[in-house]
């Protein structure tokens, strides 16, 4: 009946279907970009968002999602911050026969049946595109390892800590650089997490830059923010970031765009944050009983410094 409250009705045109979610914080331009992108979709979709934010601790969300499990919640979707430790919670939402949307990032489940679709981004694919990259520029430059020996040494700014992100960034880049035929020109110094915020980017970069000074030609920052933190600190050092140290990025924020016109990095592999739409539609396809597909990532570019200012004035984020 239409006055019915009973969760089966949702969806089928006759009640709001609200829908929780679970957000990590918002560590970065990015995730700015993400949350935004979800509020204004869920909002075009005409689905009531039920909205939180962890600030960046897992505890947080699980709590989050308990109490979206006990507010009776139509569907529940969240970014993971890090990858395991999920197992319990989502046992307790597929009892309470709430589906369950897994967004950006990834999770380690002993059963994949806890969620009905995952919707996120191919972080080793921008690892991998972020090593190749670079191994391509520092040939097409004809660039020499600036302490006079026969490796260029990079170092790199990991994202959160167990993140799949960061895993697979790692990963991703590790692989390629294994599988380059330039394999041996290459060594990682060092490698540190930086949390995926413009701040411990900067202070990681300034360690980095008193322990291995005019070693260093290469930085790999698993994201912009992290690279945008950087800069200031090579350039506190009195080096030329872009120049003296090659720098790559994952993400393509309106930021790096902006660096990139100033010559102050060089490329940055997009990782697309705009899964609002994709999430509402799957949303209403599930709670309709269609079928929707297990995993999807969205689509992602790279882009070179010498596009970024004919690219900046179209960037959505
Ligand atoms: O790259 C970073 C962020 O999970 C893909 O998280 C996302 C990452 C993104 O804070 O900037």
């Amino acid at each position: 009946s239409n006055t019915s409250s009973d969760k089966s009705s949702a969806g089928k045109g006759d009640k709001q279907i609200v829908m929780g979610f679970s957000q990590i914080g918002a560590e970065s331009e990015w995730r700015t970009a993400h949350t935004k992108d979800i509020k204004q979709a869920a909002q075009d979709a005409g689905i009531k968002l039920i909205f939180s934010d962890a600030q960046q601790k897992q505890e947080n969300q699980i709590k989050a999602i308990r109490s979206f499990i006990a507010q009776g919640v139509d569907i529940i979707a969240f970014t993971p911050i890090v990858e395991t430790g999920w197992d319990t919670v989502l046992k307790e939402a597929k009892d309470a026969k709430i589906p369950v949307i897994i967004v950006d990032r990834d999770v380690k489940l002993n059963d994949d049946s806890l969620y009905v679709a995952k919707i996120g981004t191919d972080s080793v694919t921008e690892g991998q595109n972020a090593f190749k990259w670079i191994d391509e520029y520092m040939k097409k430059q004809n660039k020499k390892p600036r302490d006079g020996g026969d490796k260029f040494n990079i170092v790199v700014l990991e994202g959160t800590v167990g993140s799949s992100v960061a895993v697979r960034r790692s990963q991703g880049f590790t692989e390629a650089m294994k599988a380059s035929p330039d394999a041996s020109k290459y060594e990682i110094l060092a490698s540190q997490t930086g949390e995926f915020t413009r701040q411990k980017g900067q202070e990681v970069m300034e360690s980095f830059l008193k322990s291995y000074g005019d070693k260093i030609d290469i930085l790999f920052a698993q994201n912009d923010d992290m690279a945008l933190g950087a800069i200031q600190a090579i350039e506190a050092a009195g080096l030329k970031p872009g120049k003296d140290i090659t720098i790559i990025s994952i993400d393509g924020v309106k930021g790096i765009f902006q660096a990139m016109i100033e010559g102050k990095s060089n490329c940055t592999v997009e990782c697309n944050p705009l899964q609002g739409k994709l999430l509402m539609e799957t949303a209403k396809k599930i709670l309709k009983g269609e079928k929707v597909e297990k995993n999807v990532f969205v689509k992602e570019g790279v882009f070179p410094a010498d596009t970024a200012k004919d690219t900046l004035p179209s960037r959505k984020y």
